[in-house]
């Protein structure tokens, strides 16, 4: 087998660019969302253009017990996973914080938290096993400064930060590496998600200014990945070139 790196999200956006340029570059990869029909597709499309090995695993990863599970089914080889990125994640409405809803907050927490948490809880031990890995974490800027109207968001992202941090230090005694990379605005699946399908709201978050694509940051997160052994970027921040911080951007009228 080539190197394999498991991609949690790989359905849209961002984890389905890191698919297409570690495939393209000979490494075998597990995808995961829970659209099945997209998974199916992309494993297609992936084997056939670049000749690797693509496994998927469909699962929520909100729910713990399906991440065991689908984790536990890994064929053992399989199981030799040298670099986990942890991307899959969402923000449900941008609302002030007493309008906000709290069913939309259990859900944030529930996937960008305790997901990230139950997967890479799964494979931490096989890259423990194997004295190396690197684990790479799509947080966000909203994880670097809060914003008007992103407070649980941003919350769930700091909280990100935290456990990257957190693992960078415990791991540090197995070889493990530990990276995150925080984006700015990337034009994706994402608003239209955060606005629950209102195409007009989602279209206007990138108005007026050049956004960063997911190929962006796959090629980023590409570069974390393949350098010596004895180099680990610990954190990124990228925006596109017209946004300064969380919530300045240089934008044409
Ligand atoms: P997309 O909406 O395009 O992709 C999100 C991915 O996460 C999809 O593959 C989706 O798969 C998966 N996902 C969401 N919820 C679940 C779940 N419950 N179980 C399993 N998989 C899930 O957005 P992006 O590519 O932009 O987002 C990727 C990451 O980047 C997220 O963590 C996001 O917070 C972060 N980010 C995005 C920015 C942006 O501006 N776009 C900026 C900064 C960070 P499926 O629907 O098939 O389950
Ligand atoms: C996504 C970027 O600025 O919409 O994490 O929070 S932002």
């Amino acid at each position: 087998m080539n190197k394999i790196v498991l991609i949690t999200g790989a359905t849209s956006g961002i984890g389905e660019a890191c698919a297409e340029i570690f495939a393209s570059n000979k490494f075998d990869i597990i995808i995961t969302g829970r659209r099945k029909s997209k998974l199916a597709e992309l494993k297609i499309y992936l084997e056939d253009k670049y000749n690797i090995n693509v496994l998927e695993l469909c699962f929520d990863i909100q729910n713990r017990h399906e991440v065991s599970a689908s984790i536990d089914s890994l064929p053992e080889k399989w199981k030799k996973i040298n670099i986990l990125i942890n991307n899959a994640g969402l923000a449900l409405g941008r609302d002030s914080f007493e309008n906000a809803s709290v069913t939309d907050w259990e859900t944030m927490l529930q996937t960008n938290v305790n997901g990230l948490i139950y997967v890479t809880k799964k494979i931490v031990p096989f890259m423990i096993a194997s004295k190396a890995g690197h684990i790479i974490t799509i947080g966000s800027i909203a994880g670097k400064e809060v914003y008007e109207n992103g407070n649980v968001y941003c919350a769930s992202k700091f909280a990100v930060d935290a456990i990257s941090k957190s693992m960078r230090i415990d791991l540090l005694k197995y070889g493990i590496k530990v990276t995150a990379i925080h984006p700015g605005a990337v034009e994706t699946e994402f608003s239209i998600v955060r606005f629950k399908g209102d195409k007009e709201k989602a279209d206007k978050a990138y108005l007026g200014y050049t956004p960063l694509q997911a190929k962006d940051i796959a090629e980023s997160v590409f570069y974390t990945a393949n350098l010596p052994k004895h180099v680990c970027i610990n954190e990124l921040i990228i925006t596109c070139t017209e946004q300064a911080n969380a919530t300045y951007f240089n934008k044409k009228a």
